[in-house]
């Protein structure tokens, strides 16, 4: 048996009920098997990377605004520090297991090494779900989630972010406690902080923007562009609000967007007002896409539940952006988009193509992203405002924007030149994994067995 299979066999052997886990190593396995075949002193590491340094797992209680108590379990998986400070979201939603946090911790290692950035892998949250709770209930609840992780992080050991459920009013609470409890204004310890408290400009838009900005990346290596072209967006979070802002940026339309409840089809294009509102509707009212049913040009469709196949992907588009969840288009619905003639697709959520749909992209010569690519541009703006936290200074705007296109042109640039090392030529799958591993890979081997 080869190594990556032997090692993928004690992955699963060792945690049987982690599939969402063992998608993810093995997506990353299978990429590294003629690394191994051409360096095989990296074989030792392969077997080091899979473990995580150190998995973190305590009780949250809190008392809801009737009196009653609650108890959540509150995770922190620190999974690999060999390029830097442990660093990703944390991730609030009633889904949230040691399965779903080490695929994205594990997917956090490759992504934050893409960057370029010194920022080692990590992820966290909580089976807490904050819909439907007031505001007190959420601070409440993140109060007392960091009156236990304060004691495990810090600005040189582990820098937590959001992630779903987890945005600008999250991060303010539980910045304010770790702050009572340590006593130190650590700005640092944070990032998508608000900009009064050490934020940095543009953080918020970073993940859509970059993601955006890796697809243009993309088909400009087919002479093609983002405008004029339709697109297809799924979620209506962080990520797919400023997906579809760059995209209408570069001339695109927009024509779905997506929540957990359903879909809404707009063929004329979701322009600038019809976002704003849908800003205000999630980001201010905290309300259900369903609420936009009655305007103008829009159709509303319920999600139904599965084996129904999600409609958002039979609508024919030039480019697709899953920007919701996890497993969240399958082989049958990246099938629909095939049929369409989709040029591109792009990852704005972790792992949100099943291993099917990745399949049937790559066979049809759809131009394919990883998240670990096209949404590292979330990640790597944290790492813009941890240097601006350091520095005690803020960086404009536009100064912000720049070095994150530049990152994004760069990781598009990496990871299409180890594909092409290996004869995988257009293969970003194989080239973001590849060009993520090296450099882990190598400070690994460099600070020895540990
Ligand atoms: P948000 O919480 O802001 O938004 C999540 C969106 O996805 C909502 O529209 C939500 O709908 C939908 N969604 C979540 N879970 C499900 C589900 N199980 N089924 C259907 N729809 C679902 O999160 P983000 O936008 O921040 O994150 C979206 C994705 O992007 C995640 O995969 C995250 O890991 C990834 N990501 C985020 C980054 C960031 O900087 N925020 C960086 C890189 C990746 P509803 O409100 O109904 O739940
Ligand atoms: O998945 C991700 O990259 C994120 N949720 C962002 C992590 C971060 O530390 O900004």
């Amino acid at each position: 048996m080869s190594i990556v299979h032997e090692v993928f066999e004690s992955v699963k052997r060792r945690d049987p009920d982690q599939p969402e886990f063992h998608q993810a190593v093995w997506e990353v396995l299978e990429s590294l098997e003629p690394v191994l075949a051409k360096h095989p002193h990296y074989a030792d590491v392969v077997k080091r990377i899979v473990e995580p340094e150190r998995l973190i797992h305590f009780r949250v209680p809190w008392v809801d605004d009737s009196g009653a108590m609650h108890v959540n379990r509150g995770f922190r998986i620190q999974f690999n520090g060999a390029i830097g400070p442990y660093k990703g979201g944390l991730r609030f939603h009633p889904s949230v297991n040691a399965s779903i946090l080490k695929f994205l911790a594990f997917e956090q290692v490759f992504k934050n090494s893409l960057t370029g950035l010194a920022m080692g892998g990590g992820k966290g949250g909580s089976d807490f779900d904050p819909k439907g709770k007031s505001d007190a209930e959420v601070m409440r609840f993140c109060q007392s989630f960091m009156m236990e992780l304060w004691r495990h992080i810090g600005h040189n050991l582990d820098v937590p972010a959001g992630d779903i459920g987890v945005g600008g009013r999250e991060i303010g609470y539980m910045f304010g406690m770790y702050r009572k409890l340590r006593n130190d204004h650590e700005s640092g310890v944070l990032t998508g902080k608000g900009l009064d408290y050490g934020g940095s400009l543009i953080r918020p838009e970073a993940t859509g923007y970059g993601c955006v900005y890796f697809a243009r990346e993309m088909l400009a290596t087919k002479g093609k562009s983002f405008d004029g072209a339709t697109v297809a967006i799924s979620g209506s979070g962080n990520v797919a609000q400023f997906a579809a802002e760059k995209v209408l940026d570069l001339g695109g339309k927009p024509v779905t967007m997506s929540d957990s409840s359903g879909w809404i089809h707009v063929p004329g294009g979701i322009d600038r007002a019809m976002l704003a509102s849908i800003m205000d509707l999630k980001n201010n009212r905290r309300g259900r896409l369903s609420e936009m049913a009655s305007m103008d040009g829009v159709t509303y469709t319920a999600a139904q539940p599965e084996p129904s196949l999600n409609g958002l992907w039979g609508v024919n588009v030039d480019v697709a952006l899953p920007c919701a969840t996890q497993n969240e288009l399958n082989g049958e619905e990246a099938a629909m988009l095939v049929a369409n003639q989709v040029i591109a697709v792009a990852e704005g959520a972790n792992m949100p193509c099943t291993p099917e749909a990745v399949t049937a992209f790559q066979n049809a010569g759809v131009l394919f992203a990883p998240g670990k690519a096209s949404n590292a541009g979330g990640v790597a703006t944290s790492g813009l405002e941890m240097s601006q936290n350091s520095l005690r200074l803020s960086w404009t705007r536009e100064e912000v924007d720049e070095r994150l296109e530049t990152i994004m042109v760069n990781i598009h640039k990496n990871a299409a030149a180890a594909a092409k090392e290996y004869g995988r030529e257009g293969d970003y799958v194989f080239g973001a994994n590849v060009a993520g591993f090296r450099k882990v890979a190598d400070a690994m081997i460099a600070q020895g067995i540990v």
